[in-house]
């Protein structure tokens, strides 16, 4: 039998040779790590466990909450309290920042996170997941306020996602590859299963809700249509289709075998443009990709460079494949 890894040791062996890991933000990394084990447990329950349904009330975005979405921030929320590894979180089920209580001590970390991602799956038995964000407080920052949390995705000093699936794995990266783990049930324990995973350049598959067809604007529209055409067409390849309508799931996906994940602004809202949250969605995930060697734009400029305005802003998002995000992108500038 091979020798199994497990997150901690994978930790330290990456402390060692990068030097990028120190004891609070493995701590931190863990204490997520914990906290997906048990919304992976509470989610495997489904109805047995009465969590399925909606809790009738909304979050900050205006949308109606699932039960688990709120059980899901709990865990991450208590889990992530006491270590003295944080300054402060945020996430997507909560309108302003939330601070440590004054009974723990404080750290320097910031930890912002989508608690439960694709909740539209949840009832239905589709594969969910965690999506995380780690910064660091500016230095001598005091009482953390919104403001510190606006940072660059560039800033990140790890992200991570959990996929609730037919085996729930952990993949996260530090800045030095994307590294995947896999939940091994009985043990609890998240072992080393994939090691730098990278993204092959080209694909001949694509993630997007066409639905929102009608809506779309010209240079989205031009480059499905090119999908769409095939062998016959400019891009001179058949394409297929996949959307699971969990990021997560179709992020993870990409990580697999490749592909182009898009969520565009539209027309509907210009305000709102499209419709994932640059700050524990499409940072993370463009942080991951582009460590796998992908691309992660919002058809103008990279994901990680954008100056965040808000906490819960939301940013067009094009990621994967490196050629094609380039060619959409390129769509886009002309
Ligand atoms: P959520 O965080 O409220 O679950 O919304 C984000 C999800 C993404 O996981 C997914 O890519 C997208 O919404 C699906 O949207 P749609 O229902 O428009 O296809
Ligand atoms: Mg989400």
């Amino acid at each position: 039998m091979t020798k199994r890894i497990s997150l901690t040791q994978h930790l330290i062996e990456q402390q060692r040779l990068h030097n990028k890991i120190p004891s609070e933000l493995r701590l931190l990394i863990e204490v997520v790590g914990r906290a997906c084990k048990s919304i992976s447990h509470a989610v495997g329950k489904g109805a047995l466990g009465e969590v399925l349904g909606s809790a009738e009330s909304e979050n900050v975005q205006g949308e109606v909450q699932k039960k688990l979405d709120i059980i899901s921030n709990e865990i991450l929320l208590e889990a992530n309290e006491w270590g003295g590894h944080l300054a402060a979180m945020a996430s997507e089920e909560m309108e302003t920042i939330h601070l440590i209580p004054n009974r723990y001590p404080m750290g320097e970390y910031m930890l912002l996170f989508d608690p439960l991602d694709g909740s539209s799956n949840i009832d239905v038995n589709v594969s969910i997941g965690t999506i995380f964000s780690v910064l660091k407080a500016p230095e001598g920052m005091g009482t953390p306020t919104e403001q510190a949390f606006l940072q660059p995705g560039a800033k990140q000093v790890a992200a991570g996602y959990a996929v609730y699936g037919p085996q729930t794995v952990l993949v996260l990266t530090t800045g030095d590859g994307v590294h995947c783990f896999t939940l091994d049930r009985e043990m609890g324990a998240w072992v080393l299963t994939q090691k730098n995973i990278q993204i092959p350049a080209d694909t001949k598959e694509f993630a997007i809700n066409v639905s929102n067809s009608r809506h779309w604007y010209p240079p989205v529209s031009r480059y499905v249509t090119e999908l769409l055409a095939g062998k016959e067409g400019p891009l001179g390849k058949d394409f297929n289709m996949r959307w699971v309508a969990s990021m997560v799931a179709d992020v993870h996906r990409i990580l697999t075998r490749g592909g182009i994940f898009m969520y565009p602004a539209d027309a509907r809202e210009p305000e709102k443009p499209g419709k994932l949250r640059l700050m524990y969605e499409a940072n993370p995930m463009a942080f991951i990709v582009e460590q796998a060697g992908g691309a992660a734009t919002n058809g103008q400029q990279r994901i990680m460079d954008i100056q965040p305005e808000k906490l819960h802003q939301r940013v067009p998002v094009f990621l994967g494949s490196k050629n094609e995000v380039e060619r959409v992108t390129a769509y886009h500038q002309q």
